[in-house]
């Protein structure tokens, strides 16, 4: 079941619930190694979802600023590798959506607690905007909020579920977005938690 949002983004509504068991599986193990954490945006807030990281570059935040990088900065170890499962699901889920040959070197994870939220913003620490970003959701639902091009047009309210798979790209790749605030909850295989994995041509 493919939904158009906008123009160059597509929701895929459970595209990622055949590989559920493989990929909860994956996100165990890269946060055995890479563990979440609550990163502090350069204005000293902390990020109420706790992340982790894997690929060639991981997305980090601190004083200093956003910026991807091959170490994690809490060992100074390199990110672990993306697992097969990651790399295989995103690719599919991009050519799917129109985007052949999508090769990402970066996966953020990003794990929601009840209270948890990601005001609007762009994404655009990446180098190359012609490469689409995917998302996945795993575990408890969530309204995802998208965008226009300018902080101020008005967002539209996009529930997501565990299994979804939204890619955006192309038009929509520079649009403001976020996510409202976690609800309370339990999800048979996550319990309290919301993940969302992002994929990212970054460098
Ligand atoms: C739309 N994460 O980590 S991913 C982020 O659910 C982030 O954790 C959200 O936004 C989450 O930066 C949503 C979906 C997403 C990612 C990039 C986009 C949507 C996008 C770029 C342009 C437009
Ligand atoms: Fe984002």
């Amino acid at each position: 079941i493919r939904e158009i949002i906008t123009e160059g983004a597509v929701v895929l509504r459970g595209f990622a619930l055949a590989n559920e068991q493989a990929l909860l599986q994956a996100i165990d193990e890269v946060s055995q190694q890479a563990p979440f954490r609550h990163m502090r945006t350069p204005g000293g807030h902390a990020m109420s979802a706790a992340m982790s990281a894997c690929g060639h570059v991981g997305w980090v935040t601190d004083q200093r600023g956003y910026r991807y990088q091959a170490e994690d900065p809490e060992s100074g170890s390199p990110w672990p590798a993306m697992p097969g499962v990651f790399r295989r699901l995103a690719a599919e889920a991009a050519e799917d959506a129109g985007y052949p040959g999508f090769e990402p070197d970066a996966c953020l994870i990003n794990r929601y607690q009840r209270g948890a939220k990601m005001g609007l913003h762009q994404d655009r620490d990446e180098r190359d905007f012609s490469q689409p970003i995917v998302s996945v959701s795993l575990g408890l639902p969530m309204v995802f909020q998208f965008g226009g091009r300018k902080r101020s047009d008005r967002p539209l309210k996009v529930p997501l579920t565990h299994g979804d798979v939204v890619v955006w790209g192309g038009p929509s790749r520079l649009n403001y977005h976020g996510v409202l605030t976690l609800k309370t909850g339990h999800h048979p295989l996550t319990g309290p938690y919301r993940y969302n994995l992002t994929f990212r041509r970054a460098l």
